[in-house]
């Protein structure tokens, strides 16, 4: 076990930086292996006296540092394992530093790295000090100056932030280009991108009437695939203008696709960089989910240009305050770009299987937490989406009106600035007559709220008394918890189905707002003549786990009646939940009157939903096992996996006609990406889905369907659906010839072979085991390429959960392996992959046995400090 835990970073530990940054000059000399950086920064003292100057920097090797033109003596500077201190004269200064490093033996991929042969950087959060000494926080903010020279045939395109200055040769082999941000910045978005590619180019005129030149940089070959990642930054270019008022503000605007990187996607100021898996994509390679991905996430990059870069974050305590504001703002555009309802409920989806899961185990945390010991593992679910969730909450608390005011005023005022969630606070409570105190606290508090609700209709006196209590269990640091402002959407239904027009507070109306605002709280509806049935948090108004003290027929008739969609989709999946925990409980009763109702439920819903297939789609869902987990203890994912397998085996038996139907169609003519294609193409899949479970019975139609598909989605739906069947004969031997055929067809396109990589990997056939192993033999598999790693690793871990907690262990031991072996490469991915581990402590006594056992393995193995923290955690 590790010992030498360093101290975590506080929140009140926060000091100001007390040198101001007021130019910083780059100059790169690029070579793999010997990158010169000569930095120049120009500054002065703001406050104090003190004249020792802190810079941050890792892996760096000094080449020389001057003052105001002097070289600075030995003894003047002392370099550490975290940086330099130089002492520094009173009054302005002019710092010269010339460093070196090695961007080809940069494998964890933060800093300056090559990837494909090509300069790239990842700065967020702390790269840039691995490319020079600076002060790498994010509220030091300066315009900064790139030149960059390189081989020319090598090195064609030199891309930083800003504008093209000039560019030009050197000699006959070398070039040079210059860049200018003139948007005061932190480090952390810088970047810088030299290679050659193929440019795919295109404009947009922005509202004041400014042309700017849009290009997208990709692999030789690629430019096609870039059509859709193009037209969806215009369409959030435009979207941004319309509905947050924002403009483009630079001359140009560049994203360039990269084969190796850790995340999705990076805002860097004016030179977005993307993980290419998020850039390409056509009819034939992409996915429907990915074409969904690539919109949502050229939109998210292009929206921190306003939440994050022109307004950024104080600290990383603040992350949230970019990451949940832009996710919150990039989930409203696809909601507005797609369907509403649908995306609302597959947002929901996410947050409840990534986030809702995180707050349940031993890595829960605030969505601004106090301390934090690494901070690239705080770039978590609940940063993202509870940050997201929070500022949904508070426009339904708020109100329109108030909310697009408090937006702008906070737009207005820390413009240019660094600030913090209590900025971002003020801001809105100068726009609202709703006191936010209270709702900074769900900010601060960690775990999700539980709400129970209980309603007693008094048919004398014509009223119903919803009485709401909440509870929010104990999370890690936080033993003790205070009652949340729950904003919850509410109507009435009659035993009928209809909706009710009530009055709450004197206020007629068929949908309320309730805040429960303390543990307990009644609400008194008048005007009910009869027994009403509730349907609570609407819309997902709050992200809370519901015990809604409804039986299972009145869930029923909301979920045949409720003009909510997401109140009626959620309707069946509380249905569908209970009888599979049910069942689970019960593995030999036959459930036939629950069984039979709850699939007349479904067949009824996707009958009156069949003109909308993608929520028709979301109907044929069921709740996965990562789901059901949550609300379990000691859970057995065999056994679910088992019922669940059940379940969709009586649905597809029973809707067997309609099923084969919706299989046997297919889109024909152009490529279509939009979302009602995508709809029609995610219910066929859905319906494949469901008759796997048939085992063998379809077994021709789903080889038939491989091998006729058009389009990447369907291939991949009948894959998966091969994929399904455990130990199928015909299936079994379908899904390998179906394998080769695709390997055959993508071998030389990485991000497609990654699909291929993937469903194997997520596959629950006998052959699993090994099937991993040959896999990680495979000679495409890459240890240093996170999305192969993750096309393994994380695909099995998160997305088979049968293979993963095999009651042996062994997927345990298979994803600690990988662990071990990518965390001396990357330790950023390594300590994702850990995470995988978070619900441990939920799965029965031998599987926790077998999880510990590798958690302890993992920590005896003096990992690197991003992993370790997660299992410190994890272990604790
Ligand atoms: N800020 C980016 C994602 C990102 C976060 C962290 C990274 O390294 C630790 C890299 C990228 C976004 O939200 O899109
Ligand atoms: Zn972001």
């Amino acid at each position: 076990m590790r010992t030498d835990t360093p101290p975590p970073v506080r929140l009140t530990d926060y000091r100001p930086y007390p040198f101001v940054i007021k130019h910083v000059h780059l100059d790169f000399f690029l070579e793999p292996t010997k990158t010169r950086v000569r930095n120049k920064m120009t500054g002065k003292r703001s406050f104090g006296e003190h004249a020792l100057m802190n810079l941050d920097g890792e892996n760096l090797k000094l080449i020389s540092i001057a003052i105001n033109g002097l070289a600075v003596p030995e003894e003047e500077y002392e370099i550490t394992p975290e940086g330099i201190s130089i002492h520094m004269p009173a009054g302005e200064f002019c710092l010269e530093i010339e460093t070196e490093i090695s961007p080809e033996t940069n494998t964890q991929l933060s800093g300056l790295y090559m990837s494909g042969g090509r300069f790239c950087t990842q700065c967020e959060a702390e790269g840039f000090r691995r490319i020079t000494y600076y002060p790498d926080r994010p509220d030091v903010l300066a315009p900064f100056d790139v030149r960059m020279e390189a081989d020319k045939d090598a090195y064609p395109y030199l891309l930083s932030n800003g504008n093209p200055v000039r560019s030009g040769n050197i000699g006959t082999d070398r070039h040079f280009a210059i860049w200018s941000d003139p948007h005061p910045k932190p480090s952390y978005l810088f970047a810088l991108v030299a290679g050659d590619f193929d440019v795919y180019t295109d404009s947009f005129t922005t509202m004041s009437g400014k042309e700017t030149p849009l290009a997208i940089y990709v692999d030789k070959g690629d430019s096609d695939r870039s059509a859709y990642a193009m037209d969806a930054l215009k369409r959030s270019m435009s979207w941004d203008e319309d509905v947050f008022g924002r403009e483009y503000d630079l001359d140009v605007f560049n994203i360039v696709a990269v084969r190796d990187f850790n995340f999705g996607a990076m805002e860097n100021k004016g030179l977005n960089i993307f993980n290419a898996a998020y850039v390409l994509a056509d009819g034939q390679t992409a996915t429907d989910a990915d074409f969904e991905a690539i919109e949502s996430i050229v939109a998210h990059e292009y929206f921190h240009n306003w939440t994050g870069n022109r307004i950024t974050c104080r600290d990383w305590f603040q992350l949230c305050l970019k990451e949940g504001l832009t996710v919150y703002r990039d989930q409203e555009f696809s909601a507005d770009m797609r369907s509403r309802s649908v995306t609302r409920i597959k947002d929901v989806i996410r947050l409840r299987s990534r986030q809702f899961a995180e707050d349940a185990g031993p890595l829960a945390h605030a969505v601004r937490p106090d301390e934090y010991a690494r901070i690239d593992n705080l770039y978590t679910a609940t940063v993202y989406e509870k940050g997201a969730e929070l500022i949904r909450m508070l426009r339904v608390l708020i109100g329109d009106t108030a909310f697009f005011a408090g937006l702008n005023r906070y737009f207005d005022s820390y413009d240019g600035k660094a600030a913090t969630i209590e900025d971002f606070l003020n801001a809105m409570q100068l726009s609202t007559s709703e006191d936010l105190r209270n709702f900074a606290r769900w900010y601060s508090q960690s775990g999700t709220p539980t709400v129970t609700a209980k309603g007693v209709h008094d048919t004398i006196a014509r009223t119903y008394t919803l009485t709401l209590k909440q509870h929010t269990s104990a999370t890690p640091g936080q033993p003790d918890k205070i009652a949340l402002p729950i904003p919850l959407k509410t109507a009435l239904f009659s035993g009928k189905g209809r909706r009710l027009s009530t009055k709450l507070n004197g206020q007629a109306n068929d949908e309320h707002l309730l805040i429960l605002r303390d543990f307990e709280q009644d609400f008194v509806f008048t005007d009910v003549s009869s027994a009403p049935i509730h349907s609570l948090n609407r819309g997902f108004s709050a992200p809370v786990r519901l015990v809604d003290g409804l039986n299972d027929a009145n869930r029923s008739a909301l979920a045949a009646a409720d003009n909510d969609p997401f109140a009626q989709w959620e309707g069946l999946q509380t249905l569908a939940r209970n009888i599979l925990l049910e069942m689970s409980k019960d593995e030999d009763g036959d459930h036939k009157d629950s069984l039979s109702a709850f699939i007349d439920a479904i067949d009824e819903a996707y009958t009156a939903t069949i003109d909308d297939p993608a929520f028709a789609a979301l109907i044929l869902r069921m709740p996965t096992v990562g789901e059901l987990i949550l609300d379990q203890k000691d859970a057995d994912p065999s056994k679910l996996h088992a019922t669940r397998l059940k379940l969709k085996r009586a649905i597809a038996r029973h809707m067997q006609g309609s099923l084969v139907a919706t299989v046997q169609h297919s889109d024909t003519g152009v490529f279509d990406p939009s979302a009602a294609a995508a709809g029609r193409r995610a219910l066929k899949a859905a319906a494949i889905d469901l008759l796997s479970g048939l085992q063998d019975e379809h077994a021709d139609r789903i080889y038939e369907s491989f091998l006729s598909a058009p389009t990447m989605t369907e291939k991949l739906s009948a894959l998966n659906a091969l994929a399904n069947v455990e130990n199928g004969g015909p299936s079994g031997e379908y899904f390998d010839k179906a394998l080769l055929a695709f390997e055959e067809e993508w071998k030389d396109t990485p991000i497609v072979m990654d699909k291929w990589f993937s469903v194997q990997a997520m596959s629950i056939r006998a052959d699993l085991r090994a099937r991993l192993h040959r896999l990680c033999s495979h000679p495409d598999f890459d240890f240093k390429n996170p999305n192969r790693v993750r096309a393994v690793a994380a695909a099995f871990a998160m997305n088979n959960p049968v293979g993963f907690h095999a009651p042996d262990g062994w997927g345990y031991e298979f994803l600690t392996d990988i662990i071990l072996k990518v965390d001396g490469l990357n330790p950023a991915l390594s300590a994702r992959l850990t995470t995988s581990f978070e619900s441990w402590r939920r799965f029965s006594p031998d599987r926790q046995a077998h999880a510990e056992k590798q958690l302890r393995r993992l920590d005896d193995a003096n990992l690197s400090k991003n992993a370790q923290d997660i299992i410190t955690r994890a272990l604790a």
